[in-house]
């Protein structure tokens, strides 16, 4: 049988090595010509050389080993990312404790034909956890709850025991997974489930271990309890983070283009630079302040239809809007920046991977520009050779809309804040929210020269209520 039509059984182990042969016994004798993967973290009761030696002894067995407890998500992540690698159909998932009892094996099997995920669910029947503890019933219990009011989600969303129909889920689909810990496992589901993706469950009966202990303990309890929080407002606020969409294809990216001001890293889609909280204001920030604002000037000076660029267009959330009134090209040098671009738009911008300064565009070739928050990052001269770059390609007559941010400007005065709260009330070191801002408006004056100076002029200049006096509004005319 080819490796697509075959199913892999994943499990991660640490300090298993009373369960680990027995398991991997009981899950060969179902005689499904299933292959296994163990992936152990340097275990200190020698579950690696178990596992190894199992490798020996099967053909179907596979061992692999990490420098050390890197996180049960962390496992499953890199347990998918080698079952795609190998070109497996499916995926099975499950812990190594007995707590999932293999055979319900046939049963995963079975549903799979008709979904995309199968779940085993703790709660379709009565008494599925009658031999745990009060404390774990619990803590389960109350997870569930927490996933279902917050999230949204009918499943039983923290458990492990799970199908994955790869052959039906993207492969970069699971990079939007920020969660190495426990709540990979409700991340994950919403994912798929925000995604719709076809989800079934099937009823388990879980008994309680035998041997070994958890490894679940307060700390890996907490930190799940502020992925939580972190999902659910990302939900609410920065859903487009968990959006799926197919990456930028390797003829669509320019290999030889450098991010040297490490843009692809402000972008990344896990962990961000500033932490979910900085992430989430910014969001509120760009959807309900600057995308109104952008709203309103983009009607002033781009006719409906116009071919638009937008030059530097980073996460594209402010773009929701104009993209049915305008035809708008997403332009940046971060591939991660048009990534998220993508996700953001779902197909209704074009999207170019390029050079702010020698943009794949030809003369004279759009009808206008923008972008918000690009122009301070750099020095003066090289602010005209950009200007000189967009009065390449605009067409004659055609309009910018710059938005730029002064030097009193609230963003500035406010991140300002935020990093001296930090650092000195916290003691956090070296704060950094985004790229270094090298040239903010100093003056009217002293940003209208500029834009004269480079074959432009100036229609009107606006700083503001509209959006809370953020940003200095440029709108210039190419001469
Ligand atoms: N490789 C690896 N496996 C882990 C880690 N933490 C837990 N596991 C395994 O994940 C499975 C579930 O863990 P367990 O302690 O039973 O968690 P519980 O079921 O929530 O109590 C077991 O097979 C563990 O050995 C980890 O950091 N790395
Ligand atoms: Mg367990």
């Amino acid at each position: 049988m080819s490796k697509s039509e075959q199913t892999l059984v994943f499990i991660p182990t640490y300090n298993e090595c009373e369960n680990v042969a027995l398991l991997c016994q009981s899950i060969l004798n179902l005689g499904l010509n299933l292959d296994i993967l163990f992936v152990d973290d340097r275990s200190p009761d020698g579950t690696g050389e178990i596992i190894d030696n199992l490798a020996l002894q099967y053909p179907q067995v596979k061992a692999l080993h990490r420098e050390g407890k890197l996180g049960i998500g962390s496992a499953h992540y890199d347990g998918i990312q080698w079952a795609y690698t190998q070109g497996y159909r499916s995926l099975i998932t499950m812990d190594c404790d007995f707590t999932h009892p293999p055979h319900y094996i046939h049963n995963l099997l079975k549903i799979a034909t008709e979904c995309d995920i199968v779940v085993g669910s703790r709660y379709l029947q009565e008494n599925s956890l009658s031999d745990w503890n009060f404390f774990r019933k619990a803590l389960t219990t109350a997870a569930h709850l927490l996933t279902r009011v917050c999230l949204k989600m009918p499943y039983d969303a923290t458990g492990a025991f799970r199908l994955y129909r790869l052959d039906r889920i993207p492969r970069h689909a699971f990079d939007l997974i920020h969660s190495r810990g426990y709540s990979f496992f409700f991340e994950s589901l919403y994912l798929f489930h925000f995604n719709h993706f076809k989800i079934k469950e099937i009823p388990i009966m879980l008994p309680a271990r035998t041997y070994g202990h958890s490894k679940m303990d307060l700390k890996e309890m907490f930190k799940s309890i502020r992925l939580l929080m972190e999902t659910y407002s990302t939900t609410l606020l920065n859903q487009e983070r968990y959006k799926i969409c197919d990456p930028m294809s390797a003829d669509q990216v320019d290999a030889s283009q450098k991010d040297r001001q490490g843009w692809d890293e402000y972008w990344k889609s896990r962990k961000s630079t500033g932490g979910w909280v900085y992430d989430l204001i910014a969001a509120f920030y760009r959807k309900f302040i600057i995308k109104r604002t952008l709203n309103y000037f983009v009607h002033q000076y781009f006719k409906k239809n116009a071919e638009v660029l937008h030059a530097g267009c980073g996460s594209g959330q402010v773009d929701t809007d104009i993209c049915q009134y305008i035809n708008i090209t997403g332009m940046d040098i971060s591939v991660n920046a048009l990534n998220f671009y993508k996700r953001t738009n779902q197909g209704k911008c074009k999207v170019l991977h390029g050079n702010i300064f020698s943009i794949p565009l030809q003369n004279a070739s759009v009808d206008g520009i923008y972008n918000l928050g690009v122009m301070e990052h750099f020095d003066e001269n090289e602010i005209r050779l950009i200007l000189k770059e967009f009065h390449r390609i605009l067409r004659l007559d055609g309009k910018m809309v710059i938005f730029w941010p002064p030097e009193f400007g609230a963003s500035v005065i406010f991140l300002k804040m935020v990093k001296w709260i930090l650092e000195n009330i916290f003691g956090r070191k070296n704060v950094k929210f985004h790229p270094d801002e090298i040239t903010r408006v100093q003056s009217k004056r002293h940003v209208c020269q500029i834009f004269e100076e480079t074959g432009f002029r100036v229609v009107q200049y606006y700083f503001g209520l509209r959006d809370f006096f953020t940003y200095s509004v440029i709108a210039v005319e190419k001469r």
